[in-house]
């Protein structure tokens, strides 16, 4: 397991499960522990940290308590005692108003280069900044729980993601009345983007010095990174050096670190030795998957369009081929998924009722969550994974497919706009905007002989079998540590 010297406090949107009321009526906790979860929980046990954030219920549902986990839990949150968990409570139209009024209504088109979608309120963009100093308080309880009870260490709190953005300059506040001191780390888990974005955001100014407010700030990739030094350079005036990745705000310096996640690597290989295979119409089918939140930044039409062109492209293909999509529901009660899901099921249907025979049909839509077993599944019987968002900040679903190729080697192709594209540099590009070039892409993909299916694959795999999630846990807590040793020099000028 992965080490830390310092008692670890993470505050996030979501706690790592959800607290419900079984069919008894008592509180029990849901799992829903992707593998961000599973590295971080047990460094959070072991530092005998805390987890602060939202369990999934309202302040207006009166939470009395946090259950403990049941004796049979075997999932990595099992050790995380109810002690150890804060939950951020509240009221609904609040958390309405801070969630999908301004996160996913606001800052996720905008965080993605999509502006046209995105919606700027004056009046979500304060519920947003009243959530975020709501879970710092909680944040700054946890810190003083922890100095009360390990008076010499210094917390290492750890932030994640676009939902709480202002979180680290209002716990620093709060820690500094305390008179406590603490780190203060910033991971954002979607792409930062150019100054040409952020300067639409009519709060960009303040948004910025909030987030500066952290001692350490990772993003995915080192453009991001690039794109938050000119931010501030060019929004606040800070003087930053992009070599050291440094900034200078209100006499403090702030560092930023390109750290790519990934995925629990071993666990997925594991899960693809044992999972049972997946029904074909025939051995020799070959099986074309894709796996997304249905997100509009995910590229799902412009996908089915260009397996379209494909198919009409190449009729030898057809009755050979199927392709899988499992779309998983996401943002349901916002219009504009709603709108989404209704575009992509006209699409398929289409695309069904033109190509389909007595037989076969060429899409098989799956509009729901599968289990992880089932996933792996899907990942190591499919020929070619379609991996080709709009934009995206990582994508882990690239890494997951690779990960579960333990029998034929496919092929994975992969848009140059999620973050993966940067180091997965053996899958094949393709660019979503372009369906002629997709539609023969896939084609490639598909046809492409087994040595060089073998060779990108072998390639791929190494990769990403050294470059782990334990692997970026440990390049943060190694980047926190460094901070403290490097941030005494002065900036050069
Ligand atoms: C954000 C950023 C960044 C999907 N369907 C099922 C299922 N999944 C799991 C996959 C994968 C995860 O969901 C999706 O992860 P992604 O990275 O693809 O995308 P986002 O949800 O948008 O995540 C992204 C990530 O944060 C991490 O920093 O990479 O860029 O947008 O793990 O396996 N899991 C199960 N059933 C499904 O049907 N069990």
């Amino acid at each position: 397991m992965v080490q830390s010297s310092s008692p670890m406090v993470v505050v996030a949107n979501r706690l790592p499960f959800i607290v419900k009321k079984d069919e008894n009526g008592v509180l029990v906790r849901k799992q829903c522990a992707g593998g961000l979860v599973t590295a971080v929980a047990p460094v959070v046990v072991e530092t005998r940290g805390l987890w602060v954030g939202w369990p999934g219920l309202h302040k207006e549902d009166n939470l009395e308590y946090i259950p403990e986990s049941s004796p049979d839990d075997k999932s990595p949150t099992a050790g995380l005692k109810s002690e150890q968990v804060i939950p951020v409570m509240l009221p609904r139209q609040l958390f309405d108003d801070y969630y999908n009024g301004c996160c996913n209504a606001c800052f996720w088109p905008l965080f993605h280069s999509m502006p046209d979608r995105a919606l700027f309120q004056s009046d979500k963009w304060q519920a947003y900044l009243t959530a975020n100093k709501e879970f710092a308080a909680r944040a700054v309880d946890a810190v003083k729980k922890i100095h009360a009870e390990q008076p010499d260490a210094v917390p290492l709190v750890w932030i994640h993601d676009y939902q709480l953005m202002c979180a680290a300059n209002f716990i620093r506040n709060g820690c500094e009345a305390e008179g406590i001191q603490v780190k203060l780390a910033f991971f954002l888990h979607i792409p930062f983007p150019s100054w040409d974005m952020m300067r639409l955001f009519p709060w960009d100014d303040e948004l910025l010095q909030n987030i500066l407010g952290a001692d350490s700030i990772g993003f995915h990739l080192e453009d991001y990174c690039f794109n938050f030094l000119d931010c501030c350079q060019r929004r606040l005036g800070c003087r930053t050096d992009r070599q050291k990745m440094l900034i200078k705000h209100n006499a403090r310096l702030v560092t930023v670190h390109p750290l790519p996640i990934s995925i629990p690597y071993e666990r997925f290989q594991s899960l693809a030795q044992v999972a049972p295979a997946v029904v074909k119409n025939n051995p020799e089918e070959q099986i074309l998957l894709g796996v997304d939140r249905l997100d509009y930044t995910k590229g799902l039409v412009h996908r089915i369009k260009a397996f379209e062109r494909f198919l009409e492209k190449h009729p030898e293909q057809i009755e050979k081929v199927v392709f899988i999509q499992v779309a998983v529901p996401s943002r349901t009660d916002v219009k504009e998924y709603q709108e989404l899901k209704e575009e992509l099921d006209m699409e398929i249907g289409k695309l069904n009722g033109r190509f389909s025979t007595a037989n076969w049909s060429p899409i098989r839509y799956i509009y729901g969550c599968i289990s992880q077993e089932q996933l792996a599944a899907f990942y190591r019987d499919s020929s070619v994974a379609l991996v080709a968002p709009l934009r995206d900040g990582m994508n882990l679903v690239a890494k997951e497919f690779v990960a579960c190729q333990t029998k034929e080697p496919g092929v994975l192709v992969l848009s140059p706009f999620a973050g993966a594209g940067s180091s997965m540099a053996e899958a094949l590009q393709v660019n979503p905007y372009e369906t002629e070039l997709y539609a023969d892409t896939i084609n490639r993909a598909i046809t492409m002989p087994k040595e060089e299916r073998e060779l990108r694959m072998s390639l791929l795999k190494k990769r990403e079998r050294e470059k782990d999630v334990n692997y970026w846990l440990e390049s943060f807590l190694e980047s926190v540590n460094c901070d403290c040793k490097n941030t005494s020099g002065r900036l050069s000028p």
